[in-house]
C-alpha cells in the first residue's frame, strides 16, 4: 500500500496494490473518498461541501463526538449544552499519527496473500492545537481520541477510542455519520432493522417499531434505530451493495433529507443529490456513555462492499 499527503498537507490518501483507495481530510479526520478497485466512489460528498475547514464536510464520514444532534439545553445536559450540533470532532484539525500495513495488521507474511490492507491513525486531544475552540470553551474535560481508518480490498472499518484523561467522569455520544453513495434512492431497501424500535424524528420523535423487514425511503427520513446485532444492509435493485456491522455501537441512524431539506441546505449540491445518497450512521446516541476517569469508550463500524 502507498500513503501520500496532499501538497497543502490537508489530506492523506492510501492506495492498495489492487487499486482500492481512501482519502481522509485532517479537518475532522473526515473520510472524503473511498473507491473500489475499479475506481468507483462508495461515499457521497456534496459538490458544495466545504473542504477548507470553514465548516464540517457535507458528506463522506463526519465523526460525531461528544454530542449527537442539536446541543441539549443547559437544564437537560449542562456538559454539552454549549457545543454546536454534532459536537467538535468533525470541526477540529486532527493529527496524522501514522500508518500500518497488512503485515503489522494481519501478522507476518499474510500481507502478501490478502493484497494488503492499510490502517491510518488520527489523533485529537484536549491539548491539540487543532482543537475547535468551542471544545475548550464549552467542554473543558481532558480527553484523547484515536480514530482509525482501515482499508481492505472489500471493506472500510472506522473505529474510535475515546479515553478520559481527566480525574472525573464525562459523558459522550459517538456516531459515524456515513453518507453512502447509492445509484437511485427509489430502488433502495434497507434490511436488518426488522423488529427494531426507533425514534422517528420526522414524526414528533415518536418511538415506533420497524414492522417490515425491508425499509424503503420515500421521503424525508430521520430515524434513530436500536437494532439487534447483525448487519444492516443496503439492497439496490435486489442486490446487496453494502453491509454495515457495528462493534459496541448500539444505534443506527437512517437519514435522507429528501428534496425540501436538500433544497434548504446551502452546502448540499446538486439539489437532486438526495437520490444518490443514504446515511447509515452507526453510533451510541440514544443514551449517554459515561466514561470513568482513565477509562475509554471504543466503537467501530465495518462497511463491506458487495460487487
Ligand atoms: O443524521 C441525522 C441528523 O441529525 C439529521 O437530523 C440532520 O440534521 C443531519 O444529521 C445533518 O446534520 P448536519 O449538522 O451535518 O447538517
Amino acid at each position: 500500500p502507498t500513503v501520500t499527503f496532499s501538497d497543502d498537507n490537508s489530506r492523506v490518501t492510501a492506495v492498495l496494490p489492487t487499486g482500492e483507495s481512501v482519502e481522509v481530510l485532517l479537518y475532522g479526520a473526515t473520510v472524503i473518498s473511498w473507491k473500489d478497485a475499479a475506481g468507483d466512489e462508495k461515499l457521497w460528498v456534496s459538490e458544495a461541501a466545504r473542504l477548507d475547514g470553514s465548516k464540517p464536510v457535507r458528506g463522506g464520514i463526519p465523526l460525531v463526538f461528544p454530542v449527537f444532534g442539536p446541543p441539549p439545553s443547559q437544564a437537560e445536559h449542562p456538559q454539552t449544552a454549549g457545543l454546536s450540533q454534532h459536537g467538535f470532532a468533525r470541526s477540529s484539525r486532527w493529527e496524522f499519527l501514522g500508518k500500518s500495513t497488512s503485515e503489522s495488521l494481519m501478522g507476518p507474511g499474510k500481507g502478501a496473500t490478502d493484497h494488503g490492507a492499510v490502517k491510518l491513525d488520527f489523533g485529537l486531544s484536549s491539548g491539540s492545537e487543532g482543537l475547535d475552540p468551542q471544545a475548550r470553551a464549552h467542554w473543558p474535560f481532558k480527553f484523547n481520541l484515536i480514530y482509525s481508518v482501515l482499508l481492505s480490498r472489500e471493506s472500510l472499518t472506522t473505529s474510535i477510542v475515546a479515553t478520559n484523561d481527566d480525574d472525573k467522569p464525562w459523558d459522550c455520544h459517538v456516531l459515524m455519520h456515513t453518507y453512502l453513495r447509492v445509484k437511485d434512492i427509489n430502488k433502495v431497501e434497507i434490511t436488518g432493522l426488522d423488529k427494531a424500535s426507533y425514534i422517528d424524528k420526522v414524526d414528533g420523535a415518536k418511538t415506533k417499531t420497524e414492522e417490515s423487514g425491508k425499509l424503503t425511503i420515500t421521503g424525508e427520513t430521520d430515524r434513530v434505530y436500536s437494532p439487534v446485532d447483525g448487519p444492516v444492509c443496503v439492497v439496490e435493485n435486489g442486490e446487496t451493495t453494502y453491509s454495515v456491522t457495528r462493534d459496541n455501537l448500539s444505534n443506527v441512524v437512517v437519514w435522507n433529507p429528501w428534496a425540501d431539506k436538500a433544497a434548504g441546505m446551502g452546502d448540499f449540491a446538486p439539489k437532486d443529490g438526495y437520490k444518490n445518497m443514504l446515511c447509515i450512521e452507526p453510533g451510541s446516541v440514544s443514551t449517554w456513555q459515561s466514561v470513568e476517569a482513565g477509562d475509554a469508550f471504543e466503537g467501530a463500524q465495518t462497511i463491506t462492499i458487495h460487487q
